[in-house]
């Protein structure tokens, strides 16, 4: 168990910059992983590390200088990604912060910002099998940068993978997977391009986000993104993290999330 801890400028010639586990159990928490570097994996790397969850941490400006993952690199491992900020972290291949592998992954509530990837995936590349679901929800992605999709990569099986509350901006492309590959379950997106008819999808006419002090991805009031989520959904996924999103704010102003639930990840009132 990793709680309240810091990682800055470590190397590794190999896997895992900061950490590298096997067959155990990952557990971060309120942790900060900054300047990291490594092969795959600039900050950490786990394999077959049942179930692990990453929490309420901040991955910047890691590096996988030769292969994939920037932030955090997973094969054979279900895992948490809950409310956490993902900044400027850079991988040579694919995943520029997240390169998720085979095992049940989840995302939620969780902010990425100006990630970038060689190959696939600015954000996230997250490989998707029937055995090896994806859920992404209540999250937001602006700025990532990839060759092909900046924001969500899906490989091998996108139609195991369930898209539900975000908003993308700024990605180069939001959300994709191999020519001709199948649809995920895309719901309540509220993104740049058209990505799926129906389900509550919405385009903004421009950027919807502001800036926050601390790495925060606000919506703009008058956005379309705001009382547009789908709340059943959210409720679901926050009470994963044990939290509710009428506690939380979508807001710079700080203004607690009300009515209908706001598309995107969400933030503590100090
Ligand atoms: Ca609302």
């Amino acid at each position: 168990m990793v709680d309240t801890s810091s990682f800055t400028s470590n190397m590794a010639t190999g896997w895992g910059g900061a950490i590298y586990l096997t067959q155990a159990i990952l557990d971060v928490s309120s942790s900060s992983f900054v300047s990291n570097q490594g092969d795959s994996g600039g900050g950490i790397r786990i394999s077959n590390a049942d179930p692990s969850q990453i929490r309420s941490s901040e991955f910047q400006s890691n590096v996988a200088s030769s292969g994939f993952g920037g932030a955090v690199f997973t094969w054979g491992s279900s895992i948490d990604m809950l409310s956490s900020r993902f900044h400027d972290n850079e991988a040579s291949q694919y995943g520029g912060a997240l390169a998720l592998g085979t095992g049940y992954k989840q995302v939620f509530d969780c902010t990425f910002t100006d990630n970038t990837a060689g190959t696939e995936g600015g954000a996230i590349r997250a490989h998707v099998t029937a055995s090896s679901p994806l859920w992404v929800g209540s999250t937001s992605l602006r700025n990532n940068v990839a060759a092909d999709i900046g924001g969500i990569f899906l490989n091998s099986l996108p139609q195991h993978a369930v898209l539900r509350n975000l908003v993308l901006w700024g990605n180069g492309g939001d959300v994709g997977g191999v020519a001709g590959a199948s649809s995920p379950t895309i719901a309540n997106v509220c993104s740049e391009f058209f990505l799926e008819a129906g389900g509550g999808n919405l385009v903004p006419a421009s950027d919807p986000f502001v800036a926050g002090p601390d790495g925060e991805l606000f919506l703009l009031p008058a956005s379309l993104c705001v009382d547009a989520g789908d709340s059943a959904a959210a409720s679901a996924d926050y009470g994963v993290i044990g939290l509710d999103w009428a506690d939380l704010s979508t807001q710079m102003d700080g203004s607690l999330d009300a009515g209908i639930v706001d598309m995107g990840a969400h933030y503590a009132v100090e």
